[in-house]
């Protein structure tokens, strides 16, 4: 509750500390939510950051904002190079919670003795910050997976070869973006040291690099994703493993696959095979049609695959298909950077 007994020269201070920290506390927290809003399009952190902001504003008293015209503030105006410094979006989110934080601090220690309310508020806003802060910087890391994803129409996986990273590094020449480790025989340690060199070639290239089937080597790696298929550990587990940093990726072949990815926050599908493949033998071939059915309302992005290859991506396009993802033709490719460009190119041919 707020005392209002107290009206000398010392009270005026500490209610002008408090109308600048309340002032300093919703500035920051309007950053952050613009950010949640236009950065990332986040509904939910937008409510959550805007409560907050009114919240304050309806505790940020005319007493505290009537102080401002009765002691002069002789450090007005001034800015720290940090300030200047920030350009990143991770240092701009980081620092504004920072900012929000400390101003929390300050409202809170200088209003208890005349405000206990607005100091309680203070601290449990101060609190919600520090999880705020590492959602929206997860969300953000995410943010940039996902612009590759929705960017790039060719993902490429692997399959286990001697020369894999020279294969691997020709087609991130080549300008793929998307790259799956596929390694199915072998001991951990193999995959993981496999997968940990691959990583650092994909991030050299700025290139998204998601590990098939195995949580672990994903985490181990640092990985950005992790693909699964419907055998896999599942899409809940998975997220509560990884967490919203990174991107998940389901096979999903059917209605039902395709909507339980969708209502557990999968980030794309792949679904196929499109057409028949040497590289999954047993795996009949679903077709184009059903392909066509299936993805009519997706609105995420998937890939198609199964039996890609130069020769039937045009075919696949006039159908309406613009992302593939492929294993052998580029793996048992002569001139894998060539091939790339080639399929690219195709990919990028308006129909
Ligand atoms: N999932 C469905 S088909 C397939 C996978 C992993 C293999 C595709 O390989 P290829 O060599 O591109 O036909
Ligand atoms: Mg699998």
């Amino acid at each position: 509750m707020f005392n209002s007994k107290i009206t000398h020269t010392e009270d005026f201070r500490i209610y002008q500390i408090i109308d600048a920290n309340l002032d300093r506390a919703r500035e920051g927290l309007r950053v952050l939510e613009d950010w949640a809003r236009f950065g990332l399009g986040k509904e939910k952190y937008v409510e959550r950051i805007k409560n907050f902001r009114q919240i304050l504003g309806k505790n940020h008293l005319d007493v505290y904002k009537q102080s401002r015209n009765h002691v002069k503030d002789k450090c007005k105006g001034l800015t720290h190079q940090e300030q200047i410094n920030r350009k990143t979006f991770k240092q701009i989110i980081s620092s504004n919670s920072a900012r929000v934080q400390e101003a929390l601090r300050v409202i809170e220690e200088f209003s208890r003795l005349h405000n206990s309310e607005l100091s309680k508020i203070a601290s449990e806003i101060r609190y919600e910050i520090y999880t705020l802060e590492m959602d929206l910087l997860n969300l953000s890391k995410c943010k940039k997976s996902e612009e590759i994803l929705k960017e790039n129409d060719l993902y490429v996986i692997t399959n286990q070869k001697d020369n894999l990273l020279e294969i691997i590094e020709e087609i991130l020449i080549a300008g793929v973006r998307i790259i799956q480790h596929r390694f199915k025989k072998g001991t951990d340690k193999e995959h993981l040291e496999e997968a940990i060199k691959i990583k650092n070639l994909c991030k050299r290239y700025n290139s998204l690099f998601i590990i098939n089937d195995r949580i672990d080597i994903a985490l181990a790696s640092d990985a950005d994703g992790i693909h699964l298929g419907q055998d896999d550990l599942d899409l809940k587990t998975a997220r509560k493993l990884l967490g919203y940093s990174k991107i998940i990726g389901i096979s999903a072949n059917n209605e039902i696959d395709i909507s339980n990815a969708l209502k557990g926050g999968c980030d794309y599908i792949g679904i196929g095979p499109v057409f028949e493949t040497t590289t999954k033998k047993n795996r009949k071939p679903i077709g184009i049609e059903k392909i066509k059915t299936l993805t009519k309302d997706l609105n995420i992005p998937w890939f198609a695959i199964g039996g890609i290859n130069s020769n039937n991506i045009s075919y696949l396009k006039r159908y309406g298909f613009k992302k593939v993802a492929l294993v052998s033709k580029l793996m048992n490719s002569e001139d894998p950077k060539e091939d790339a460009i080639m399929i690219l190119k195709e990919l990028s041919h308006e129909n």
